[in-house]
């Protein structure tokens, strides 16, 4: 009997760091998807069919593996990280594994997209330049969990609205290491 074709869809925004997250975490277990409704969401109206997979939160991105729907981004990268094993975003070591997660989520309160220019996000920058210092990525020597996370964030998002705005948050002389993460991010990844 033929196998079951696997499907993975994401109902996405297209500006939205959350939904981009996922996009990476896809990309780097090299796993195919599409977005339902053929393109993204129209945040102002959103559609029924993100109300009805979303209903708590009604917020991008759901994710549907087969017939399974999963909102809340992080969530979906740990399911990604358990269910395709090509390439794992979590450290394997509990002690890195609790860190990592200890780290996504202060950049997840503190950095919120609703809190764009914040006083925050700098005592962020700083924490962070310092957790990256003397490593490739945060993750080791590999593109994590926290690579993801910081990286939709700060990189993909805030720097380019911060670059608008004539302001830059992270100078290469202040932040040698933190820069240095962000170009071995973007070689490896351009959204
Ligand atoms: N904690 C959620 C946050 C998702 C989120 O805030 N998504 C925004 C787009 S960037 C959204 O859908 N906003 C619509 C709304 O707040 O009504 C996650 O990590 O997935």
């Amino acid at each position: 009997m033929a196998e079951k074709k696997e499907t993975v869809k994401l109902i996405g925004f297209w500006a939205s760091p959350f939904r981009r997250l996922v996009d990476m975490a896809l990309k780097i277990q090299g796993v195919s998807y599409e977005y339902l409704r053929g393109s993204q969401e129209d945040l102002p109206n959103k559609s029924h069919l993100l109300l009805e997979l979303n209903p708590v939160h009604k917020k991008v991105p759901v994710f549907v593996h087969n017939d399974k729907i999963l909102p809340e981004s992080h969530l979906i990268l740990e399911y990604i990280n358990q269910t395709w094993k090509n390439n794992p975003i979590l450290p394997q070591d509990p002690y890195e594994k609790a860190r990592a997660r200890f780290w996504a989520k202060f950049v997840d309160e503190q950095v919120g997209i609703s809190k764009t220019l914040h006083r925050r996000s700098f005592q962020v920058i700083m924490f962070l330049a310092k957790e990256v210092t003397g490593k490739y990525f945060f993750g080791g020597k590999k593109i994590g969990f926290l690579d993801m996370i910081v990286g939709s964030i700060i990189p993909f998002c805030l720097a380019r609205l911060w670059e608008d705005m004539g302001i830059n948050m992270i100078p290469e002389k202040k932040f040698p290491e933190l820069n240095r993460w962000i170009k071995n991010l973007k070689e490896k990844l351009t959204p």
